[in-house]
């Protein structure tokens, strides 16, 4: 089975003074950017996530730290673990998503393409399965 998200690889712009990112729509991006949030702070043992989106489609960087994502498109789970600001992990589609073990020091930058709208989350794992399953029957 091909996987069901990608990881990006990120070109550093470095020089003798350090390193620098761009990340830009239609380039190292493929989707028009409309927000940005980042988590950061989060406490020890702390579970995050437990949703999946209809539309939505980001990428995530831990730009500082490293946290692991459970990722689940119905049929596999798979953990991933970030802990580079060098490369994104592009989530769309309908999957659901966990993250935990998050270093303290960890700050995770997630683009998205969409404003933030509650009606686009599936906040409880039947229903998941169940919009993958309508999803399917097209
Ligand atoms: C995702 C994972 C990776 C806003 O007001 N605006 C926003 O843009 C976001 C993302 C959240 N919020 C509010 C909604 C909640 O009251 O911030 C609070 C925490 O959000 P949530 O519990 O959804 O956070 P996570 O860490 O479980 O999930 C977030 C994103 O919501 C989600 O899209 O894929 O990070």
């Amino acid at each position: 089975m091909t996987a069901f998200y990608k990881l990006v690889d990120f070109m550093i712009k470095g020089d003798e003074r350090g390193s620098l990112i761009a990340i830009e729509q239609g380039y190292n991006a493929p989707f028009e950017i409309k927000r940005v949030y980042y988590i950061f702070d989060t406490k020890k043992g702390v579970e995050r996530g437990f949703h999946a989106h209809k539309n939505l489609k980001q990428i995530a960087i831990a730009v500082k730290g490293s946290c692991t994502f459970v990722l689940d498109n119905g049929k596999k789970r798979e953990e991933l673990t970030l802990n580079t600001p060098t490369k994104g992990l592009l989530i769309e589609g309908l999957i659901w998503r966990e993250m935990k073990d998050f270093s303290s020091d960890c700050v995770l930058v997630v683009l998205a393409s969409e404003h933030y709208d509650e009606c686009d989350y599936i906040r409880e794992y039947d229903k998941f399965l169940e919009a993958l399953h309508n999803d399917n029957s097209w």
